[in-house]
């Protein structure tokens, strides 16, 4: 079998080694003034993540100069978040010459593996929404749509998590400290941003109010652009991602300097620059404060008055605006973009009310993910009104009409205005960002069946009515080139040599493994590289967390955004059932496990911290008892990351899938474990419903309540006391007694009580369900079945690739046009 890398670019030719090796030497001279002798790694890294850059910029400069591409239509995706990870290997992967700059370094005595540890990951975004937005962008250019990412640099990406004492701390993350060679500072592309002052109204538009506005703004903020080229696979065509980041317009107070206050002359300048400081480290619950107000219209103005300016450059004015451009906003974090363009449109460019509403529809389109109320925006009227007053204005303009519309078609009644209203009454008006961005949209999709179905009947149910017909479904992707190709060389070599290189190209290919799964030599083959997969799984155990593991137990893991609704609790309650259990009967013949968790908590998340201790503490009892030993280990792993998934996904048995029905708009992690031949323990919710439909019923483990039957016991005020086997009461009192924390008996008394009252997640109703689920998981594993199970995971989740996805919005919403592979 050839090496894995091999299937993953070209067989390197001596030419193309050597001219990629000067190439790196000539960076290290020119950019770095450095001599190989004297070079540091992260030098070398730099030379190579540069010398490789110039391939890239060569096709962007050409793929930006086609002579059809100035007249088609682009896609501005806005997110305030990307979750990009390393680059290093995904570009050389997609570029096709991992083989050559391996070969190239290894001649300069260099070990390419080296420099890969080095390399930060980009973390701008907290967890799936954001990883969503980095795998869109690699799938738009790899089916060479004509696309622009939109968002925030921000100085410090998501915080680092250390695990002290078992508690998460959150120190500040460094990306940029040691430089950052994939991007293009492009200080001649900058754009004033306004905040505050007052408006003053130029005519009477029609008698309506839709007059033209003046804004005096009394702060302005410079967004500076940098540009990221994204090259598309096989390097066909190549994106930009454009992050932007604050500047102050005058570097210090000219007053309080020639005083002599060099300090304080300074602090204005650090407080305007603070919008592009640091990534809010919230993934479900809405921040509320200014600063994250002030980000979001920060990155959506900057990046409105760029597409705007390259669209009337190119055709004279924005009236064809929705033929040229499609603007999708992820989730409603630019939302105020409905706002911003109406404010363009009319005030800078003086198009009427009506035809400006109808290029900002024909534009804006926007993505929902999720439905949980705490998470749903809004912002209170005095803050938007102080911080962009046109803004309110407009937005109270739009609402009337909007109202106006509703009751022309027979909605008059007032409850039913209300729920439609862009604006919720109460003690304090808000605004509801959610529904602007229905409202300024053309088409607003959910994120995977059940949740779009779900969309149709809570959140938007009143919006859908009175504009029926705009609510689409299209389910996330994933890009097979990182989470396959990339983090799993070994068995993309595997399907490559078993199916051709074309599976590269076409997931459909995939499906071809079923002719394999009872294939004795493909069987061994598959089994092997999972099992070197687990044995690199366990070394990184072992070195983040001191815990040795049996690389041949199940790996059973759960890691994501620790939530109460993604519900580790289940899981580390279910540990403690089997830990005990297995005290009762240590004889007994036990699968052994490894019960692997990671993720990250917001900092503000008192009760995710505790659960993250409780994980830790579980482990320090298990772990050390010498009746277990191998039987069942708990690790938690630190820091989790983009880079650190990519290692633990491909060494994974076991993919825990268990959030309360109804409430995980989708998931990602649930495909990439399953792709990569992981089966699935979950409930009926998000996307694992399609998951199942795909990979048949006998090759998952679907549990627990439905959506609807939550939904029901929620409503009959149902207790976790009323719902509690014996089984989970032991698991339950053991915590409550302070088993797992004899230092203080109490700790977890809080999580224990609750799971007893009303259980809003639900935890105890799914218990025992979870329990049987995962005996017959035992019982699965040691069957030769598993592995024709995990084949066909691998084999049937092509439907999961994001360039489906980004299809389906081509044509659904965009209106633009796709090349095949
Ligand atoms: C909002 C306001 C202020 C501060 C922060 C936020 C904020 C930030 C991030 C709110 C939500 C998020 C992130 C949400 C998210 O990641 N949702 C996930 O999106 C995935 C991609 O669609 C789905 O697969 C997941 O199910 C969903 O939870």
């Amino acid at each position: 079998m050839p090496k894995p890398s091999n299937v993953l670019s070209h067989p390197a030719e001596s030419a193309d080694i050597a001219a990629f090796r000067a190439a790196v030497l000539d960076k290290l001279a020119y950019s770095f003034g450095k001599t190989p002798d004297v070079a540091s790694l992260n030098d070398w890294y730099m030379a190579t993540a540069l010398a490789l850059r110039d391939r890239i910029v060569a096709r962007w400069l050409k793929t930006g100069q086609r002579p059809d591409a100035e007249g088609r239509k682009r896609v501005y995706y806005l997110s305030i978040e990307y979750l990009l990870g390393q680059l290093l290997f995904d570009a050389l992967i997609n570029m096709r010459l991992l083989n050559v700059a391996r070969a190239a370094l290894a001649d300069l005595d260099v070990d390419i593996d080296q420099l890969r540890k080095l390399e930060p990951d980009a973390a701008l975004g907290n967890g799936g929404l954001g990883r969503l937005a980095a795998c869109y962008m690699d799938s738009m250019a790899a089916l060479a749509v004509p696309a622009y990412g939109y968002g925030i640099r921000y100085e410090n990406g998501l915080f680092v998590q250390q695990i002290r004492d078992g508690w998460q701390n959150e120190l500040p993350e460094r990306w940029l400290s040691l430089g950052n060679p994939w991007e293009f500072e492009r200080t001649d592309t900058e754009y004033s941003i306004c905040f505050g002052g007052s408006v003053e109204y130029v005519g009477d538009g029609h008698g309506n109010g839709t007059a033209r506005g003046l804004w005096y703004p009394d702060e302005r903020v410079l967004a500076v652009a940098y540009d990221t080229p994204i090259a598309g696979w096989r390097g066909r065509h190549v994106n930009t991602l454009r992050l932007w980041s604050a500047r102050a317009t005058t570097p210090v107070q000219l007053a309080a300097f020639n005083e002599g206050d060099l300090v304080g002359a300074t602090a204005p300048r650090a407080q305007v620059e603070a919008i592009s400081r640091v990534l809010y480290p919230s993934d479900a619950t809405a921040a509320g404060q200014e600063l994250r107000l002030r980000q979001e219209y920060f990155f959506t103005s900057a990046s409105l008055q760029d597409i705007t300016r390259r669209h009337l450059e190119q055709h004279g004015d924005l009236t064809s605006l929705p033929d040229h451009a499609a603007i999708q906003l992820n989730d409603t974090h630019p939302a105020i973009a409905v706002a911003e363009l109406m404010r363009i449109l009319v005030d800078e460019h003086e198009h009427a009310w009506d035809e400006a509403w109808r290029i900002t529809k024909g534009t804006l389109s926007y993505t929902n993910h999720t439905l949980l109320p705490e998470a749903l925006e809004s912002w209170p009227v005095p803050l938007l009104n102080r911080l962009l007053p046109r803004h309110m204005q407009i937005i109270y303009l739009i609402n009337k009409a909007h109202l106006d519309d509703a009751s022309a078609k027979g909605f008059v009644e007032p409850g039913m205005l209300a729920s439609i209203s862009l604006i919720q009454e109460g003690h304090e008006k808000r605004v509801r960002m959610g529904h602007l961005a229905f409202v300024g949209s053309h088409r607003i999709n959910g994120v995977s069946a059940l949740h779009t179905d779900l969309m149709q009947k809570t959140v938007f149910r009143d919006l859908n009515r009175a504009a029926p017909g705009r609510i689409v479904n299209v389910t996330n992707g994933i890009t097979f080139r990182r989470w396959l190709y990339e983090a799993n060389p070994s068995l993309t070599a595997l399907l490559v040599n078993t199916l051709g290189e074309r599976v590269l190209d076409d997931p459909a290919e995939l499906l071809r493994l079923k002719g394999f799964c009872d294939d004795a030599g493909f069987v061994e083959e598959y089994k092997a590289q999972r099992r070197r997969n687990k044995q690199a799984l366990a070394g990184r155990i072992h070195q983040l967390t001191g815990v040795r593991v049996d690389p041949t137990a199940l790996f059973d893991v759960q890691i994501k955004r620790i939530h109460e609704y993604k519900r580790q609790l289940l899981n580390i309650l279910e540990a403690v059932a089997v830990y005990l259990a297995i005290r009762r009967e240590p004889e007994r013949s036990w699968v052994p496990r490894v019960k692997l968790f990671a993720g990250k908590a917001a900092a503000s998340y008192e009760r995710a911290k505790l659960i993250i201790k409780l994980a830790g503490d579980v482990g320090q009892v298990i772990n050390n008892d010498p009746l277990v030993g191998d039987k069942l280990k708990v690790v938690f792993m630190p820091n989790y990351s983009v880079s650190l998934a990519q290692c633990i996904i491909p060494g994974s048995d076991l993919s825990e899938q268990i959030s309360t029905a109804g409430m995980e708009a989708s998931g990602t992690g649930n495909m990439k474990l399953a792709l990569n031949g992981a089966l699935t323990i979950g409930t009926l919710d998000g996307a694992n419903i399609e998951i199942r439909n795909e990979v048949g019923a006998d090759n998952i483990f679907i549990f627990g309540l439905t959506a609807e039957e939550i939904d029901d016991r929620r409503r009959a005020h149902f207790t976790g006391r009323q719902a509690a086997s014996p089984r989970l009461m032991e698991a339950i009192k053991s915590i409550d007694d302070g088993v797992f924390s004899p230092d203080q008996p109490d700790r977890f008394k809080p999580i224990a009580q609750a799971l007893l009252g009303y259980d809003h997640f639900m935890v105890a109703a799914d218990f025992d369900a979870y329990w049987d689920a995962q005996r017959k998981v035992d019982l699965a594993f040691v069957q030769p079945g598993w592995w024709r199970s995990s084949i066909l995971n691998t084999s049937r989740m092509g439907w999961f690739s994001s360039d489906r996805a980004i299809r389906e919005y081509a044509s659904e919403i965009w209106s633009v046009p796709v090349v095949e592979s």
